[in-house]
Formats: C-alpha cells, sequence, structure tokens
C-alpha cells in the first residue's frame, strides 16, 4: 500500500521518553523516581529487568541525534525527568541535569530539528510519592514549580511543549490496577490522581506561558471504546477518555464520576481547560469491554479485540480505529485545537520488520482519511526512535524504528528507517 500524500508543511516526527531511553539512573546527580523504586521491586518487571542503563541515550544523544537527522524528521518528541531537574522533585535545581538538556537541545537546534519536550513521562520524583505523589493535590503545586524551572530555561528552543504525558496511564495503570510505578491498585479510588495531574496541566500551562514557551498542548492516549452494552462501554469512555479530555477541552468532568472527584473540583476547571495551541493523540488500538459476568467492584469487563493481527506486545493491529477516534474526537469537541499523533507504533522483531511498515502505513492512511472529513491533523510522531524499556514488560517489545543491542549498544536501523526517511523525503 503506498503512503498517503500529506500536506507539504505536515510535521514527521519520532518520540521516546527519559526513563525508557536514558540510563544512567544514578549519574549527573539524578535523584531516585519512583520507577527506579519500581524496577527494584522483585515481580514487578518482566525477567527482573530495568532501566539503569537502557538505551544509554544519556551518554549516547549526540549518535541518536545523528540518527534523527538521517531519518530527516522535522521534530523529535522527548521527556525531561523531572528527577534529573530536582532530585527530590522540589527545591533547588541540578545543574547537571539542565547541562544534559542544554547539551541535548543545542544538538537538536544544531542539526535543524524542532525540540517538543514533554515535562513529565511518568518518572515522579520518589520523594514527592512519599509524600502521597499524585493522589496529593499538593504534587500539582510542586509540578507548576517544576514547569516554570524547565521553560525558564528551556523555551528559547523547545518549539513544542506537553505538560504530561498520558496522565491516563499513570492514574489507571499507576494508582488503578498497579501494573505500573508506583504500584497501586485503588481502582476507582485512584480518580482523584486523574484531577490532580490535569490540574498540574493547567498550572504549567500558566507558568510556561509566563516563560515566554512557544506552542503549548498535551498527549492523551486515547482508545475508541467498543462493544454491545451501551452502559460499560460509556463507563469505560468516560473513564479512559472523556476524564481526560473533557476538562481540558469543555471545561467539565463527565457527570459519572463526580462522586469520584476530590472535594472543590470545579473550582480548578478554568486552570485545566486553559486554551492549547495543540492537542496530542497517542493512539495504539481500541479496547472491547462488555457488563461483568460476575460480581465486580467496577461497571465493566474489558473483553479481547479479536480478529485483528497481533503485535508482539499482545495489540491488535486496528488502523480503523485511529480514523475512527480522530473523527469522534473532532466531533465531541468544537473547540479541538490543531491535533498532531504524538505517538503511534507497535513492537515486532527483527531488523527487516515489514510487519511495522505495514502498521505505519495503515495508520498514516487512517490519518488521512480522517483529515479527509474534517479532522485537522498537523503531525505524526512515531512511538519510536529507539527500541527501548517498555515499562512493566521490560525490552521484550521492540518499538523502534532502530534496533538496540542491549548488551553492546550498537543501533541498527531498521527497514522501518529507511521506508521513513522515504516517506518524510518523498513528501516534503
Ligand atoms: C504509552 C507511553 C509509551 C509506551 C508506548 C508503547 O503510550 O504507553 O507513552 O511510553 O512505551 O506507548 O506502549
Amino acid at each position: 500500500m503506498p503512503v498517503p500524500h500529506l500536506p507539504s508543511d505536515f510535521v514527521w516526527g519520532v518520540s521516546t521518553a527519559a526513563f525508557q531511553i536514558e540510563g544512567a539512573t544514578r549519574e549527573g546527580g539524578r535523584g531516585r523516581s519512583i520507577w527506579d523504586t519500581f524496577a527494584a521491586t522483585p515481580g514487578k518487571i518482566a525477567r527482573g529487568e530495568h532501566a539503569d542503563v537502557s538505551t544509554d541515550h544519556y551518554h549516547r544523544y549526540l549518535e541518536d541525534v545523528a540518527l534523527m537527522s538521517e531519518l530527516g524528521v522535522d521534530a523529535y518528541r522527548f521527556s525531561l525527568a523531572w528527577p534529573r531537574i530536582q532530585p527530590d522533585g522540589r527545591g533547588p535545581v541540578n545543574p547537571e541535569g539542565i547541562a544534559f538538556y542544554d547539551r541535548l537541545l543545542d544538538a537538536l537546534c544544531e542539526a535543524g530539528i524542532d525540540p517538543v519536550a514533554t515535562i513529565y513521562h511518568w518518572d515522579t520524583p520518589q520523594a514527592l510519592e512519599d509524600r502521597g505523589g499524585w493522589l496529593s493535590r499538593e504534587t500539582a503545586e510542586r509540578f507548576a514549580e517544576y514547569a516554570a524551572i524547565v521553560g525558564e530555561r528551556f523555551a528559547d528552543r523547545v518549539k513544542m511543549w506537553i505538560p504530561l504525558n498520558e496522565p491516563m496511564v499513570m492514574s489507571i495503570y499507576g494508582y488503578g490496577i498497579g501494573e505500573y510505578a508506583p504500584g497501586k491498585a485503588l481502582l476507582l479510588d485512584a480518580i482523584p490522581t486523574a484531577h490532580h495531574q490535569l490540574l498540574a496541566h493547567g498550572l504549567a500551562v500558566t507558568a510556561l506561558r509566563a516563560a515566554g514557551a512557544g506552542a503549548v498542548g498535551t498527549a492523551n492516549n486515547h482508545s475508541p471504546i467498543w462493544g454491545e452494552d451501551p452502559e460499560p462501554v460509556s463507563f469505560l469512555d468516560a473513564l479512559i477518555n472523556r476524564l481526560f479530555a473533557d476538562p481540558i477541552l469543555l471545561g467539565s468532568y463527565p457527570e459519572v464520576l463526580h462522586d469520584r472527584l476530590p472535594d472543590g473540583f470545579a473550582d480548578d476547571l478554568p486552570t485545566i481547560a486553559a486554551p492549547l495551541d495543540f492537542y496530542g493523540v497517542n493512539y495504539y488500538e481500541p479496547m472491547a469491554v462488555r457488563a461483568p459476568r460476575t460480581p465486580d467492584p467496577l461497571p465493566f469487563e474489558l473483553i479481547p479485540v479479536e480478529g485483528y493481527p497481533m503485535t508482539t506486545n499482545g495489540s491488535p493491529v486496528v488502523p480503523e480505529g485511529l480514523r475512527e477516534l480522530l473523527i469522534l474526537l473532532h466531533e465531541r469537541y468544537p473547540e479541538m485545537p490543531p491535533m498532531h499523533i504524538t505517538e503511534n507504533g507497535c513492537s515486532f522483531d527483527g531488523i527487516h520488520d515489514s510487519d511495522r511498515i505495514d502498521f505505519l502505513t495503515t495508520h498514516l492512511a487512517a490519518v488521512r482519511e480522517a483529515m479527509g472529513a474534517g479532522v485537522d491533523v498537523r503531525g505524526y510522531f512515531v512511538w519510536s526512535l529507539l527500541d527501548n524499556f517498555e515499562w512493566s514488560k521490560g525490552y521484550a517489545p521492540r518499538f523502534g524504528l532502530v534496533h538496540v543491542d542491549y548488551d553492546t549498544l550498537v543501533r541498527t536501523p531498521k527497514d522501518s528507517f529507511a521506508w521513513y526517511r522515504d516517506v518524510i523525503e518523498q513528501s516534503r
């Protein structure tokens, strides 16, 4: 299938995250994060793997920038590690942390690649988690201070800002079911963490604007919710999608979740609903639900999405789900700013990764179809540049356009790297 024609000013990018690629977890003055703690806890990460070295991007970032240059990307989405900037999540700034990101930003600008900075991609400083983490409103206030620090230092080079990556995953996987750090299984009692992250987002937007930041947006993980039973579909759509989008784009929360939100949540909505310059959508797959077949504290039961090819990470390959999602968001939110696909990708093995090429081709076609239906999409960022630490699944799932040998740390571009390079070149 040929790649659809996209506008000549379409933004082509790749995405990564600090904890997943940097390594050097005990270097450069970095403090401990909840993911260091989680990875050191037996049984939490597949095969007992951890991210202390990972791809060693902290030392090899120039090589990785050179790879991005070879790709010809317009932009690079990465995340700043809060524990590198403020080791305890509050108070003094770590100059070595600032210096690392100064070096990375300078290298990107030198290469003509626009930096897209995610301020937080789940690596909460452990010292803040010890004070309640996202269950505590105080963390939103500390986050605003952190955002002001990085805004003041990096706004001269960062082109696009994303305060938090996928607060839904932090709330649901980190505090709701415990599959991710910090490993709490509070189920629906985790919903206050959504509000505190959204408040952190709103406070960060204000801080970034005060620092003279360029474009400010967000990056939410969204999925179309499929199922026969309208009630569980509606509830999971509220929990996974609307809880994190409505406050930003409508200035309200889904009614069905109001009783789970902290007292006085409505007072924070004007801050949370600060207008954005773009809305980032991270898409991987649809979700399917039905009513629980046995007594369950949750009013829904996840069921497999069947009948599609599967990635090595156990995700169904459903490009039409991306088209459906983009049209749904466009129609649900009249004030939706221009969108970017801030993450889309798949895990497949091997250097000759035709499955990945097929995945990316069909998902780009879905984006093009949504654009033809009136959706304003401005860019697409492949997850990910490099194979990396895939959270609780460790290093087995390989999402990279570039293969990483975790013994030698040698980078090897895959067939999909050359394909993406050609797509970018031909789109000019
Ligand atoms: C996410 C995260 C990434 C993941 C990627 C593959 O969307 O979950 O942003 O950190 O590694 O999505 O699962």
